[in-house]
């Protein structure tokens, strides 16, 4: 099957700048490609992750991704999709953040894969070292500030205001797919819907570079990936903690699985053929069990398993899934002190000093029972659980038994609300 038509299939193709020639460019050649990343936090986010596995769908059937770290682009900010002016990070910011980004790159592209392994490139290669002479008069020529000014990313800033720093950034870009044309012989750029502008910006800039060199009419294209809807009308990517990020300092792999897990069902198809690798046929034995077992939320668990595995390894997807099972069946004592760390991230903790406590005086002390004698009533009645265990003894002392590897204690107090206690 065309790479074009099963990419059709998933629903990955927003718009292409030309159908029928890219059809048949990639049928032609091993096509080099990229998609840019400006590295404007120490780690990306689920929101590039369809680009970066639509590179690597192109690497499956056979082409050869470019991964574009944004060195110099991340120095200025591109105003694509924005209202408003970014701040700058400082130098050693941005290079901090590109080396943190590179890495995660590269543990998801294949960078030894022969003929056509994946490459790494940084833009701050070719636009740190280019003076602003140069860049005018070789590169600003030939743009037209009309045409600027007709982009979507500069248009709907012009009332607010842009600066000329983000104004400009159009041409960086461009002549990034300019350099990497010349260098690497790179012929599509891939990225969101939102880079549209840019990447046909790019196209325009090499077809007349060539022209001016008078060379035969340059073969470059287009391609964007829709923007991801969801439909309850939130926006995708985002939970009540922030940003989903791809390094798990940032989003524990649990929380990661956890977000797949409670996709929509209205979503969850959608979603595995947008990031999975699983086969359509596959696919569609999915839609079929959600239709007629919704509640057993096969899909869901399929999703969230496959995207954990892939950013995080199987390592962690296991503990992931155990965390899920420990927390869903109340059986805690299976998770060791990491473990817990991560599924009660987000319960209220409190830190007791006295490992000598009462079970009375602990629940009143981390604020649990407002009082002694609603602490007694709240453990006679059967409400108080320590690690999972229903704990009755209204004279109970906390002993090392009752800590999970010396550190942690988790109370419940009724049918779910959680407490971890940490000495
Ligand atoms: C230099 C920089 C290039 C080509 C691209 C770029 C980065 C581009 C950008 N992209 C977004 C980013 O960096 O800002 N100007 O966060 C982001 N991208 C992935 C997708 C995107 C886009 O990394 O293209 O649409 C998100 O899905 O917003 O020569």
């Amino acid at each position: 099957m065309h790479i074009l038509d099963e990419l059709q299939q998933r629903g990955l193709i927003q718009q292409t700048t030309d159908d029928e020639g890219l059809r048949k460019h990639l049928e032609e050649n091993v096509v080099t490609l990229y998609c840019g990343y400006d590295p404007t936090a120490d780690s990306l986010h689920i929101g590039h992750l369809m680009p970066i596995l639509m590179l690597k769908r192109f690497q499956m059937a056979g082409h050869r991704p470019i991964a574009l770290i944004g060195g110099g682009t991340g120095m200025i900010g591109d105003p694509s999709g924005r209202s408003t002016e970014r701040s700058l990070n400082t130098p050693e910011i941005v290079q901090g953040y590109s080396e943190a980004i590179k890495k995660q790159l590269a543990g998801i592209l294949n960078f030894d894969q022969g003929e056509n392994s994946a490459i790494a490139r940084n833009n701050a290669d070719w636009l740190s070292s280019i003076t602003f002479i140069e860049f005018l008069r070789d590169i600003g020529k030939h743009f037209s500030v009309n045409y600027m000014l007709a982009k979507d990313s500069v248009e709907s800033r012009l009332e607010n205001g842009i600066s000329f720093t983000e104004f400009s950034y159009m041409m960086l870009q461009s002549f990034d797919f300019l350099n990497l044309y010349e260098q690497e012989h790179c012929t599509l750029q891939i990225g969101g819907s939102d880079q549209w502008g840019n990447i046909t910006a790019g196209m325009e800039l090499i077809r007349r570079k060539r022209f001016e060199d008078q060379a035969e009419e340059a073969e470059v294209f287009g391609l964007t990936v829709p923007l991801i809807t969801k439909s309850d009308g939130t926006k995708f990517g985002k939970t009540a903690g922030g940003a989903v990020w791809l390094d798990p300092d940032k989003t524990s792999p649990y929380e990661f699985y956890q977000f797949w897990i409670n996709t929509d069902d209205r979503d969850v198809i959608r979603f595995i053929k947008y990031f999975t690798f699983i086969d359509f046929e596959e696919v569609q034995a999915l839609e079929n069990e959600l239709a007629e077992a919704p509640e057993k939320r096969g899909p869901h668990k399929r999703l969230a398993e496959e995207m954990t595995r892939l950013i995080h390894g199987d390592e962690a997807l296991k503990q992931a899934q155990k965390i899920t099972d420990a927390l869903f069946s109340g059986e805690l004592t299976a998770l060791n002190a990491a473990e817990i760390e991560q599924g009660f991230k987000d319960v209220p903790s409190v830190k007791i000093d006295n490992k000598e406590i009462s079970l009375v005086d602990l629940l009143v002390e981390a604020g649990i029972s407002p009082s002694k004698r609603q602490a007694r009533e709240d453990i006679q009645n059967g409400a108080v659980y320590i690690n999972g265990e229903r704990n009755q003894e209204v004279s109970h002392q906390l002993t090392e038994q009752d800590r999970i590897e010396e550190t942690f204690t988790i109370i419940r107090r009724g049918k779910k609300k959680y407490f971890l206690i940490r000495f």
